[in-house]
């Protein structure tokens, strides 16, 4: 490694290449605002990677206007419903209707990312993989720095800004001072076994079910692909759990009385995921803007995060764009509180969908009963069906 370090400079240095710091790069190419995504794993991990699969209103509309949602528009599948399903019947939220058109689009997250690398590359603007010995300093000055190493070349980048937009376990939330940072949290006492299964979809739309042996969701990534989830036990090891034991145990959670079923198809990949409930407060230190998974975690059972990171940087975009364009720092002034808002409203809708259709261990009969209720309720109320819809089809972004 060469003694003196490679001195770079940009505006927007952003230390995390997901959807969050593509994204946000992106939309500052689009700005002319300069950017560098430093990103710590490989291209074929991040593309690879499978995550989210359920995209809000605002989040296709934001990749339609920018101009890449091109391949979403040929391959993605719009829902204008989900199904509720428990005692063995599935009953259909029509979510288009009662929200005016709006709808969810399944595409899976590593073919937003895909397309907007594409994009990065396309652009001819910096995106590095495989850095490491990432470092952040001077975030309460105004020449704030990020150190890496970058194909064994020590790099030093100043930047008038950075956004942290590293995930959960990355190092940008932690650059914060302790004093200045409060973090409020929830673990959920159970976790989501997921596949991927070569298997065409027998439900037009994706099937939340709550079972006496746990919860179970099937989704799908396209007319081949299914994607289904199990409640297990939080430390589940994904070696207790054959093919054929997930295939069973989802034919119990999930099959109707009419006869419905998922179908059975090669696992192409399973993972289990951990759920919990994370919000830091502020997303803001100084010169450091975090968003995404580094400011906030909600359980996937709402399909929020993506869409929450999303919602972050195009606010955090469009407040860059009014410091650029007119010198206006307003939209950098309330970018927390804005943000913090509409985090909570995802925490509560994703903690209501998670407390209603999961089996708590704890649960007394008394609680089996209730949450029956709570079910029977709110698919049998336009008003409480209306409010899962409005929620679940994403609030407009700000
Ligand atoms: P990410 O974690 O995606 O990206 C952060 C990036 O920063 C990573 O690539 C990481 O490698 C990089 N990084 C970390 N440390 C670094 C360092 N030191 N230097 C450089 N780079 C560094 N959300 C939904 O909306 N809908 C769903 O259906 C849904 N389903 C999910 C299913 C699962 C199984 C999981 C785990 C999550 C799901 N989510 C869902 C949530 C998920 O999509 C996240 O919210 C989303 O990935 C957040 O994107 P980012 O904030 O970009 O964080
Ligand atoms: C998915 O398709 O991966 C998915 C769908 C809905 C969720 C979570 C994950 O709530």
């Amino acid at each position: 490694m060469a003694a003196s370090p490679t001195l770079l400079r940009t505006q927007v240095g952003i230390v995390g290449g997901g959807p969050a710091g593509l994204m946000l790069g992106h939309l500052l190419h689009r700005q002319g605002v300069e950017s560098v995504i430093l990103e710590r794993r490989s291209e074929e991990h991040v593309v690879e990677r499978v995550r989210a699969g359920v995209l809000e209103q605002g989040t296709v509309d934001l990749l339609m206007e920018t101009g890449v949602g091109a391949r979403l528009q040929r391959e993605a599948m719009r829902h204008d419903g989900i199904y509720i399903a428990f005692e063995q019947a599935r009953h259909r939220i029509a979510m288009s209707e009662l929200t005016g058109g709006r709808a969810i689009t399944i595409y899976g997250q590593n073919e937003v990312v895909r397309d907007l690398i594409d994009a990065r590359r396309a652009s001819g603007a910096p995106l590095h993989f495989e850095v490491s010995d990432l470092s952040l300093s001077g975030l309460d000055g105004d020449r704030p720095q990020i150190r890496f190493v970058a194909q064994d070349q020590a790099c030093t980048l100043t930047c008038d800004w950075i956004a942290g937009c590293d995930g959960y376990h990355g190092p940008c939330r932690d650059a914060i001072p302790a004093s200045e940072l409060r973090t409020f949290e929830r673990a959920y006492p159970y976790a989501w076994l997921g596949i991927l299964a070569e298997a065409a979809p027998t439900s037009d739309e994706l099937v939340y079910s709550l079972h006496h042996r746990g919860f179970a969701l099937f989704s799908m990534r396209s007319p081949t692909i299914t994607r289904l989830y199990l409640q297990v036990a939080p430390d589940e090891e994904v070696a207790q759990w054959s093919d054929d034991r997930i295939w069973s145990e989802l034919e119990i959670r999930l099959s109707t009385h009419d006869g419905w079923k998922p179908r059975e198809g090669p696992v192409l990949q399973k993972g289990v995921t951990g759920m919990r409930s994370f919000v830091a407060e502020p997303m803001r230190y100084g010169r450091l803007f975090l968003a995404g998974d580094a400011a906030h975690i909600v359980p996937p059972t709402g399909a929020k995060g993506l869409n929450l990171a999303m919602a972050d940087v195009a606010r955090l975009a469009r407040a860059f764009e009014r410091f650029y364009g007119a010198g206006k720092t307003d939209d950098l002034e309330t970018y927390s509180a804005r943000g913090l808002r509409r985090v909570w409203r995802a925490q509560r809708f994703s903690y209501w969908m998670t407390s209603m259709l999961h089996r708590h261990p704890a649960d007394a009969p008394f609680d089996r009963r209730r949450q029956i209720a709570e079910l029977d309720y709110l698919v049998s109320s336009r008003a409480a069906m209306t409010s899962l819809s409005e929620n679940y089809t994403g609030i407009p972004f700000d």
